[in-house]
């Protein structure tokens, strides 16, 4: 039997494939271990400068594997022992995450897909808050993130009606950076990738330290942590190796140090 999750190590960056497709690669244990120990190997990985999310098959990722759910479970234990530990893990993740929405996103794997920092996703896609359907409430960062990124009114109907968003909406709404003809999709997502591997890696992870705090400081806490965060980026190599190219006039060779 084929892994639930898919591992597959390019120059510089790391493909990695939710694969389940006949239950629209919907999350059990066995799959978030996998994808948890993934993301930790890329993390642990200097060769590794970037990280593409997808999904095999029709879909991206229907959410929590339902048919795992026939008998009483405490949700509560789950989303702290696998969710929140895997939005936690792409959030923190030192290097840029692109999502290739290939399909539907549904529960979860919507919410899961707007933790990455960068999705594009294929013109047929869809997002879907489906919780509400089923009688939960929107996790993964859900209730975080869609306020955020499309405001309070488009997050709360979508959360209640759990309608789909089609990618092109998404797209209108600022919910996604972009949507790609789907034979498209692999090709153009993996050169943003390859792109983002190729970049100056520590600044690019600091650039998303600076993100994660912004949702919660005020503007004076938010100019003191950049003046912090720059300090580091400016005593990074690449930083030399920018300016250095910029002056030379040529393409900067950046290390990811
Ligand atoms: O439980 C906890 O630990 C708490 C955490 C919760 C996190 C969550 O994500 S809760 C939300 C769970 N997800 C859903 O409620 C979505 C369920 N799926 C759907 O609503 C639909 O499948 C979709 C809208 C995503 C796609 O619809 P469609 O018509 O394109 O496909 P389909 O025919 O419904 O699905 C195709 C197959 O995948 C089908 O199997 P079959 O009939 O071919 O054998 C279907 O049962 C299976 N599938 C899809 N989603 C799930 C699933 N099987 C198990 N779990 C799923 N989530």
């Amino acid at each position: 039997m084929e892994p639930s999750v898919l591992v597959d190590r390019r120059g510089g960056w790391v493909r990695l494939v939710l694969n389940r497709p006949d239950r629209l690669n919907s999350f059990n244990e066995e799959m978030h271990e996998r994808l948890a120990a993934a993301l930790d190997a890329a993390g642990a990985d200097e060769a590794c400068r970037a990280v593409l999310l997808t999904g095999a098959g029709r879909g991206f990722c229907a959410g929590q594997d339902l048919s795992d759910r026939v008998g009483p479970a405490d949700l509560g234990a789950t989303i702290e022992a696998f969710y929140n530990p895997l939005v936690r893990r792409i959030r923190a993740l030192k290097k840029p995450v692109v999502c290739a929405v290939n399909g539907v996103a549904a529960g979860a794997g919507a919410n899961i897909a707007l933790a990455c920092d960068i999705v594009v996703a294929a013109r047929s896609a869809k997002f879907i808050q489906a919780f509400s359907k089923i009688g939960l409430v929107p996790d993964s960062g859900g209730t975080f993130f869609l306020p955020r990124l499309i405001g309070d009114a488009r997050a709360r109907a979508l959360a209640m009606l759990a309608e789909p968003l089609p990618a092109e909406k998404a797209e209108a709404w600022g919910l996604i950076w972009k949507v790609l003809d789907d034979a498209a999709l692999a090709t153009e997502a993996e050169k943003l990738v390859a792109h983002l591997a190729t970049q100056p890696t520590v600044g690019l992870a600091l650039t998303k330290q600076a993100f994660a705090a912004s949702a919660t400081n005020d503007l004076d806490a938010q100019l003191d942590l950049e003046r912090d965060l720059q300090r580091k980026a400016g005593s990074t190599p690449d930083y030399a190796e920018g300016v250095r190219a910029f002056l030379d006039k040529r393409a900067p060779n950046f290390t990811g140090r």
